[in-house]
């Protein structure tokens, strides 16, 4: 009998154990040292064995700045001694930052750009630093094997860190990618970026954010009829009346969608359009979804 019970005392606090181990297994950081690691939630996009987008709660033209830390997964990709990102990307697991080909199709070599994580604000000013940042170089680039610059199809490259990213914190978490087909038309996207906030004009040096509509592919080929036109692995995105689109040093960066208010999804990446916010004439995306087999293929 007092064995019998001993036993169960004993199965008891096993159990107590596997559960605390199991709860800790969610958390991602040591959460010791003071700089906001965060908890990501215990979801897996489509089988990349990582979780992605953490339980975060719109240059840009039309937005407006964003708050610190609402998209842990931005990259600025700077090119050689800018101060200025140029081209943005998106963080997908410890090493691999997903962007536009456009972005880096002319680069002599990785060591031509580098990669900063967890930013909110740049500044032309070469001593200016922001707290919380970290700055990756670059190991080694790939591109689409069609990418095409005439046609403008499959407009992505992944980017290979040089040196994992050791933890997540609530500045650095990758974004989740796609594991549906779903087009969402009609929909509203975010898309984030420090691109111009105007045609020809200056980029933004803090982070700026806007949400667009998501189109039909029909209703924008329509509207782009003529070169490059539209394929099915672009998306297109924008406001009936204009106003509110990326630009020029947003490419690359995420269009994105908060599926069940948490898991913030990439479904798209700045690619091309004409000119920024132009009544009628949506900016249009890479469609992610169209590429997440090649993605997971190029992040391991
Ligand atoms: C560009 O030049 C560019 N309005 C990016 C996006 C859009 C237009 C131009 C979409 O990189």
């Amino acid at each position: 009998m007092l064995n019998t019970v001993k036993i169960n005392i004993v199965f008891i606090i096993l159990l107590i154990l596997c559960l605390i181990h199991k709860q800790n297994a969610f958390d991602m950081s040591s959460s010791d040292d003071g700089d906001g690691a965060v908890t990501l939630s215990p979801f897996y996009s489509s089988q990349i064995e990582i979780r992605c987008s953490a339980g975060v709660s719109n240059r840009v033209i039309g937005g407006k700045s964003a708050q610190r830390h609402t998209f842990p997964w931005l990259a600025a990709i700077i090119y050689g001694d800018d101060y200025l990102p140029s081209c943005g990307g998106s963080l997908l697991n410890h090493q691999y930052i997903v962007t536009a080909a456009h972005c880096v199709d002319f680069l002599k070599g990785p060591n031509e750009i580098k990669v900063v994580l967890g930013a909110h604000e740049f500044k032309n000013d070469p001593g200016y630093v922001e707290p919380n940042t970290t700055t990756y170089p670059v190991e080694s680039i790939h591109m689409h094997s069609d990418w095409s610059k005439r046609t403008m199809k499959n407009d992505i490259a992944i980017l290979k860190l040089k040196t994992r990213i050791p933890k997540f914190t609530k500045h650095v978490v990758p974004i989740c990618i796609p594991w549906t087909d779903d087009k969402f038309v009609g929909e509203m996207a975010t898309i984030a970026g420090w691109g111009d906030t105007k045609v020809g004009g200056n980029r933004s040096e803090i982070l700026q954010e806007v949400s667009v509509k998501i189109w039909d592919n029909k209703d924008c080929g329509n509207v782009y009829k003529t070169r490059p036109g539209i394929t099915s692995s672009m998306l297109c995105a924008g406001e009936a009346q204009g106003g509110r689109d990326a630009c020029q040093n947003d490419s690359g960066g995420p269009l994105m969608i908060n599926i069940g208010k948490t898991k913030w999804t990439l479904i798209g990446i700045v690619s091309w359009g004409y000119e920024c916010g132009r009544p009628g004439m949506p900016g249009v995306y890479t469609r992610v979804s169209d590429y997440t087999d090649w993605i997971k293929e190029n992040i391991k």
